[in-house]
């Protein structure tokens, strides 16, 4: 199976990240994690990029915070999906990154999830691997229908409280 390659802008960010370390994890997905910045280590950003593909990586998530260029510069040096996760700093709560990544322009595609949005950012990584592999598939369909049956619980037991 294809890894997975995170990187993150700061080690500040991991915090955020290791949402989707750990969701990647319960699937089973391996993963290379990484900082480095677009801005701070542009160099190594860049040559990771470059050699993303060759060494086994099926799809990229890429976290970083504020003025946060970090997905669209790895998804300009490689033709892997990149998926683009705003991360909330102290000032803007995550707008400024949130702009910064959604925002490419036609050619250099970022597929950006919500701010903050880890887990969603590490199941739709697994969900492009999961397109050529077929066990991979049937534990997100196992993972869909353990979610339903758990907000149809929480639904019972509102529904025994206020509808009498
Ligand atoms: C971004 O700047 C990083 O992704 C991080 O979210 C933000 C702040 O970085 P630090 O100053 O905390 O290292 O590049």
């Amino acid at each position: 199976m294809k890894k997975v390659g995170i990187v993150m802008g700061s080690d500040s960010d991991l915090p955020v990240v290791e949402k989707a370390i750990d969701t990647l994890k319960a699937f089973g997905v391996e993963a290379e994690v990484h900082v480095y910045s677009a801005h701070r280590t542009p160099a190594q950003a860049l040559a990771f990029a470059q050699s993303a593909r060759a060494r086994g990586l099926g799809v990229l998530i890429a976290a970083a915070g504020k003025a946060a260029h970090l997905a669209g510069v790895l998804a300009a040096n490689t033709t892997l999906p990149v998926i683009g996760l705003p991360v909330s700093a102290h000032t803007l709560d995550g707008i400024d990154a949130l702009l910064s990544t959604v925002q490419m322009p036609a050619g250099i595609p970022v597929a950006t999830v919500a701010i903050d949005g880890a887990v969603n950012a590490a199941l739709l990584s697994i969900e492009i691997l999961a397109v050529a592999d077929e066990g991979l598939a049937e534990k997100l369909q196992h993972k869909r229908e353990a979610d339903t049956a758990a907000v149809l619980q929480k639904n019972a037991a509102v529904e025994a409280r206020f509808n009498r």
